[in-house]
């Protein structure tokens, strides 16, 4: 056996700061994050540089990054042991991101399915941010040489990239950067619109019945689960041609653990709106403990603000030396 410990693997992911997170967010990321924490070593980051790629209102910006980071530790990430930390504090990953711009191809970031969209989006700003973001997240998990990257699957195509651009840097210079894999959660259901449940349930999207965001009451919980768009047959059953039904079971058996089987035979023979009734309390029975911490989070803006300059500074002394490496290798002068 061996007498040194085996090194755990480490984890680096990160949220926008572009509103409030959403359920989606909090089943598909947020929520997950916290549990990873026993078995891995995680840095968890609010990816603010990545949110100025849209148009955002300065002021606004400045509060949903507290409130972010508010709702992360609210939501379990315990800042002891994992490392909790604000992007534009860490100067490291723009650094590496400007020597990764440089090995990245027109061509591969023409292809990312982002740029597409919210170029297609935002018309009025397709801003060269916009296009080589996935060079700065990158940077954000090769300046740690994060070995995993827990991401929803629409982020699966920025971390192919990620790899590819290790391997190229890796192969014209020496061997430098781990190259990070996916981490797909075994909760990686994608929650949907509740107005139009063949969409991602989005915290962008415009109309405010199609989400549920983690601050809402319960009272605001219930009315949006009951205005969920449903189908006309009333039997609860997961599968085609009943997309808001089966959109609604996820969401219950991602918060109870119940199986599908299960929550088909707990409301045999009952309409939709006890369904309702129950998936919104399970929502409410998740968030309730949190909203409370959050609460308390936010108001002590002495203790959120320590935890993020901790969590910047032990990022920093990481990733200024990894920096210090590339900028060696590809032949930057050093003093
Ligand atoms: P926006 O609405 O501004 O486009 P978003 O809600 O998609 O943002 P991001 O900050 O882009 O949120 O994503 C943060 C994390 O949440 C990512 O890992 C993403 O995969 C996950 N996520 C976002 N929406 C959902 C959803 N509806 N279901 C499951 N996971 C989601
Ligand atoms: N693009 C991601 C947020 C993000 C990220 C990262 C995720 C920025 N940098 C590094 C994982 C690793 C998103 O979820 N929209």
């Amino acid at each position: 056996m061996s007498d040194q410990m085996e090194r755990k693997k480490r984890i680096l992911s990160g949220i926008q700061p572009t509103g409030t997170f959403t359920l989606g967010n909090y089943i598909g990321a947020v929520r997950n994050w916290g549990s990873l924490q026993e078995d891995f070593e995680c840095l968890y980051m609010v990816a603010d540089l990545h949110s100025l790629t849209v148009r955002q209102e300065p002021a606004a910006l400045r509060r949903q990054t507290r409130e972010a980071a508010a709702m992360l530790l609210a939501a379990g990430i315990d800042p002891k042991v994992s490392l909790l930390f604000v992007q534009s504090h860490v100067p490291a990953h723009v650094q590496l991101s400007w020597i990764l711009s440089c090995n990245t191809q027109f061509g591969e970031l023409s292809r990312m399915t982002q740029f597409k969209d919210k170029s297609a989006k935002h018309a009025d700003n397709v801003n060269a941010g916009l296009f080589t973001y996935p060079a700065l997240m990158a940077a954000d998990i090769l300046v740690y040489n994060a070995d995993l990257v827990p991401v929803g699957v629409d982020q699966k195509q920025h971390l192919e990239l990620a790899r590819n651009v290790a391997q190229r840097f890796n192969n014209l210079y020496s061997p430098t950067f781990t190259l990070p894999e996916p981490y797909i959660g075994k909760t990686g259901a994608k929650i949907m619109s509740l107005q139009e449940p063949d969409k991602k349930m989005s915290k962008s999207d415009s109309n405010a019945n199609s989400f549920i965001l983690m601050t809402d009451d319960a009272d605001t919980i219930l009315r949006k689960c009951k205005r969920a768009v449903t189908d006309s047959d009333g039997v609860v059953r997961a599968g085609d041609g009943k997309p808001g039904v089966t959109n609604l079971m996820s969401i219950y058996s991602s918060l109870t653990g119940k199986t599908f089987a299960d929550i088909e035979k707990e409301f045999e023979g009952q309409g939709y709106g006890v369904f309702k009734e129950a998936v919104a309390g399970s929502v409410i029975d998740a968030f309730r403990p949190i909203q409370a911490e959050y609460a308390r989070i936010l108001a002590d803006r002495e203790y959120l603000d320590g935890v993020l300059k901790e969590g910047a500074a032990a990022a920093s002394r990481i990733a200024d030396r990894m920096v210090a490496k590339v900028y060696k290798k590809v032949g930057l002068v050093q003093l």
